[in-house]
């Protein structure tokens, strides 16, 4: 069993990530579900969360795991409502529909609990309430990345994996605020950044990196504990020296070059997700994903889409024991006051070239950045082989329609 902690911007791929954790629940033990802005605001992304649960639990789930299991109410935490470090927010609306969700509170509106707008507006009041046995989550009262500290804390070191789908400011925080606490996470496996393909919020950043810039860079910043180069100017620095004794968090990304390649065609998502009224709702959210993924010029039968965050939980499950899962390590850094590149995923891309030990003491004013030492920069674990899209497609429409509809 796997102790994970969700922190999530729901959003489409979301909802489908949460959906795939859920109908495993033989495999993974949910912690907490941390909230985040990213694809739309805090508020909406709370509206859909509780509609996601609200959904799963009246409807039911296919899934093979989930044959008389009970829906557990899940503890959920409100998080980041804006970056880090700046009022400006961005969202992913035009991708993933007004309201986030592709629609579905409109197509769906009696899937949407009509107590999300009060419980939101008064949290407090909602986390005391005598209500909640009502509700699919149990609603903690404390910030998110308060909650995140809580579980590493109370739970055994090395045994709670943090699956980042979303921007990462409520992880970023909770490793600032307490780094020796944060380093008993197993693992972060993080949706995020694109190395050598375009980004899809700029020609250079993925959205969650582009989203809070500083954030990724800090978060990537864990993976090397030795010292803060790698953490953007200006920001307040932390206490690395907790992480010095702690040894460097394991940080694992799946960036848009690994998430693109495992993409899920119209097709076969079509064929497969379907036969229950939960799967009617979920063909519904993803028909308009399925359009705005649209290139121009695809035909129908070309249309596919990226469940990028649902593809983390993939990771996530066989992690440990699959060997076919492979990670490289490389020392990515975020750029964080790029005009054009802000949020852009920065790789040395030179050849190999060591500055000889006797100019060492000029590798500054040879190598700014300090990019060919590397015990100095970031070690950030880039997922980079898989067992394959197939396999992909396969055990996650398996996991969630009990069906196999990959293309032969
Ligand atoms: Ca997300």
């Amino acid at each position: 069993m796997k102790k994970i902690i969700i922190d999530t911007d729901p959003g489409v791929d979301d909802a489908l990530a949460l959906l795939y954790v859920l109908s495993l629940p033989k495999e993974f033990e949910i912690q907490l579900i941390s909230l985040t802005f990213g694809n739309i605001s805090l508020k909406q992304c709370f509206c859909n969360a509780y509609t996601i649960l609200n959904t799963i639990r009246k409807l039911g789930l296919p899934g093979p795991g989930a044959d008389g299991c009970r829906f557990k109410t899940l503890p959920l935490a409100l998080g980041q409502d804006r970056p880090l470090f700046h009022e400006q927010r961005v969202d992913a609306a035009h991708f993933h529909g007004g309201d986030g969700l592709g629609g579905n509170h409109s197509s769906h509106g009696h899937l949407t609990p009509s107590d999300w707008e009060t419980i939101f507006r008064d949290p407090a009041a909602a986390a005391d309430s005598a209500n909640e046995t009502n509700r699919p989550f149990k609603l903690l009262a404390r910030p998110a990345y308060e909650e995140i500290l809580s579980v590493l804390e109370s739970e055994e070191p090395q045994s709670v994996t943090i699956v980042a789908i979303g921007p990462l400011g409520n992880i970023a925080k909770a490793a600032m605020t307490n780094p020796a606490g944060f380093s008993r996470v197993k693992e972060v496996v993080v949706m995020g950044g694109a190395i050598s393909r375009p980004g899809n919020a700029n020609p250079f950043a993925e959205f969650n990196t582009f989203a809070d810039p500083e954030a990724a860079a800090i978060v990537f910043a864990l993976t090397n504990p030795q010292q803060s180069l790698a953490i953007p100017p200006g920001l307040p620095r932390f206490n690395m020296a907790t992480f010095r004794e702690m040894g460097p968090v394991k940080v694992t990304l799946l960036p848009l070059d690994v998430t693109e390649r495992h993409y899920i065609s119209q097709n076969e998502w079509e064929e497969s997700c379907r036969g229950s009224e939960l799967a009617d709702w979920v063909r519904m959210m993803t028909a308009a994903y399925f359009s705005s993924s649209q290139v121009v010029g695809e035909t129908a039968d070309q249309h596919k889409a990226f469940f990028h965050d649902a593809l983390c939980v993939w990771y996530t499950l066989h992690a440990d024991t699959d060997s076919s899962f492979k990670r490289k390590i490389m020392d990515l850094r975020v750029e964080t006051v790029g005009q054009w590149t802000r949020g852009m995923c920065c790789v040395d891309r030179r050849p190999v070239n060591i500055i000889p030990e006797s100019m060492k003491s000029a590798s500054e004013w040879l190598d700014p950045g300090l990019w060919m030492d590397s015990s100095l920069g970031n070690a950030v674990g880039v997922l980079d082989e898989t067992p394959g899209r197939r396999e992909w497609v396969a055990s996650f429409c398996q996991a969630l329609w009990r069906t196999d509809s990959t293309e032969r």
